[in-house]
């Protein structure tokens, strides 16, 4: 059976390259100077797009491949590809999901603990001389024992309340309903009240149109001056300009966060507070977790075109 033709739209590591090559046509649309010139010509082969969660796939590139039937997603977030277009033409559509999960959770941890400790700045004591010269480095803020919100109590938001627990923090969430798996966690339905009673507020929702902004300039008002706001899950959940505003005047105290609207650039006006932690985008990114996700990406094509079922379909 001849290779089936796919677009490939973001780079991977060479150890999920090699194979992806072997099994399929693999095009790549990262490399083409002219991307929509690019399209034209391979478009019409096309028949999977293996594509990374931040990138997605537009409406303009699902027109592009009129023979297209399944979208593979590297990443559990699959905001970024049109899903209108594939419901529209039948395009089935596949993520990672489970196997990044805990890795995400650990990242979400070590950003809270990193901030509330002051890592990065007793890094650089240490580095730059300063505790020798000016010497002990200022006292930063407790994690264990405090309250801890969590806005999006999926699989992510999940293990991330696992681990606060073992830091004997008072954990609240809020979700669409109350969870029977969240057994001496509180239940808030309200995002704002649930910032209003955290010292500490994990976003860990899926994103999507119903979701964007959930946390704004009211969410961020709650949680207040002496409230740490942390993202691991998509910049669109949160109002950057208002994140911005209550960082720069102090309404909001710290921030810590992996992901940015238009990433990887991002909004200038981070890089000069001193009250945020910047991560770039990399929750998932350890060598076990990114080498199951390709595995997952390629199973997820490999069983659509053998006629088999769809290890991890979302559409
Ligand atoms: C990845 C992600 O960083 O899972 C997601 O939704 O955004 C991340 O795991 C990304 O997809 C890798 O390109």
């Amino acid at each position: 059976m001849s290779k089936p033709h796919i677009l490939q739209v973001g780079p991977y590591p060479e150890w999920d390259q090699a194979p992806l090559d072997a099994a399929f046509v693999a095009h790549r649309y990262f490399e083409a100077a002219d991307k929509a010139t690019f399209l034209a010509e391979v478009g019409p082969q096309v028949r999977g797009i293996a594509t990374r969660g931040e990138l997605g796939a537009n409406a303009a590139m699902i027109a592009a491949c009129p023979q297209l039937e399944v979208i593979s997603v590297y990443g559990v977030g699959y905001d970024a590809v049109d899903l209108e277009a594939c419901r529209a033409r039948g395009i089935r559509v596949t993520n990672t999901p489970d196997v990044l999960t805990n890795d995400v959770a650990d990242l979400g941890v070590a950003m809270m603990l990193m901030q509330s400790r002051g890592m990065l700045g007793a890094e650089s004591w240490v580095r730059d001389g300063s505790w020798a010269t000016k010497g002990l480095y200022p006292l930063k803020r407790r994690v264990w024992g405090r309250r801890a919100g969590v806005l999006g109590l999926g699989r992510i938001g999940y293990e991330v309340a696992k681990r606060l627990a073992g830091f004997d923090m008072q954990i609240a969430y809020s979700d669409v309903s109350p969870k029977d798996y969240a057994a001496g966690w509180d239940f808030v339905a309200d995002p704002v009240a649930l910032a209003a009673r955290s010292d500490f507020l994990f976003v860990t929702l899926a994103a999507s149109a119903a979701t964007r902004h959930i946390v704004g300039k009211e969410v961020i008002a709650a949680l207040g001056p002496e409230g740490m706001l942390i993202n691991i899950s998509r910049a669109s959940n949160i109002d950057e300009g208002a994140l911005l505003d209550a960082l720069e005047t102090g309404a909001l105290g710290s921030a810590a966060l992996d992901v940015f609207e238009g990433e990887p650039k991002l909004n200038p006006r981070f890089l000069s507070l001193p009250n945020v932690l910047l991560q770039p985008h990399h929750a998932s990114g350890t060598v076990e977790t990114r080498k199951a996700m390709g595995q997952l990406v390629r199973d997820n094509l490999s069983a659509h075109f053998e006629g088999r079922p769809l290890p991890t379909p979302v559409l």
